[in-house]
């Protein structure tokens, strides 16, 4: 039976997983406005891609014999300057989120939960990967600077880089 302190830091963590879905959700609405179809496909899969790591971790904590806990949607940000903007808020939100799950995976060493430790693994790993590619991304929006014809390509591009699992 999974502990307490690790079951709340779980729920907290579904919630963080929710609330990120919203946040790209968010982004790629706003990029769809602006024109950037690529840009937002790229953010409507992640959008998906935040729900399945929720429902990963609502599965595990029912599994486990706790109880799942599904939050209240929060309204994200709607608006940005640019697409800079975008994925300076993707890469500052990906560090919060990976600081979170190593403060559970430390829980769990604390609380010697082995399996929610293995399960994690996935977590510490995805979040590697998804503050990698905010950062390639970023790079790369940092070099295009204003220049139109550098974010026509961008946006025509972007679908390339979507390699997070
Ligand atoms: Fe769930 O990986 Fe991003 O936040």
């Amino acid at each position: 039976m999974i502990k307490q302190e690790v079951l709340d830091a779980l729920n907290k963590q579904i919630k963080l997983e929710g609330d990120s879905s919203q946040l790209y959700l968010a982004m790629a609405s706003w990029a769809e406005c602006q024109g950037f179809e690529g840009t937002s496909n790229f953010l409507y899969s992640h959008a998906d891609e935040e729900r399945t790591h929720m429902l990963k971790l609502i599965k595990f904590v029912n599994e486990r014999g706790g109880k799942a806990f599904v939050p209240q949607i929060e309204e994200p940000a709607q608006n940005f300057e640019s697409l800079k903007d975008v994925f300076s808020a993707i890469l500052k939100h990906e560090i919060f989120v990976s600081e979170s799950i190593n403060e559970i995976v430390f829980l769990t060493l604390e609380h010697k939960d082995f399996p929610t430790h293995n399960f994690l693994q996935w977590f510490v790993s995805e979040q590697i990967e998804e503050e990698r590619l905010a950062r390639t991304v970023l790079d790369k929006l940092e070099m295009i600077g204003s220049d139109k014809g550098g974010l026509y390509l961008f946006d025509r591009d972007i679908v390339n880089l979507d390699v997070a699992g």
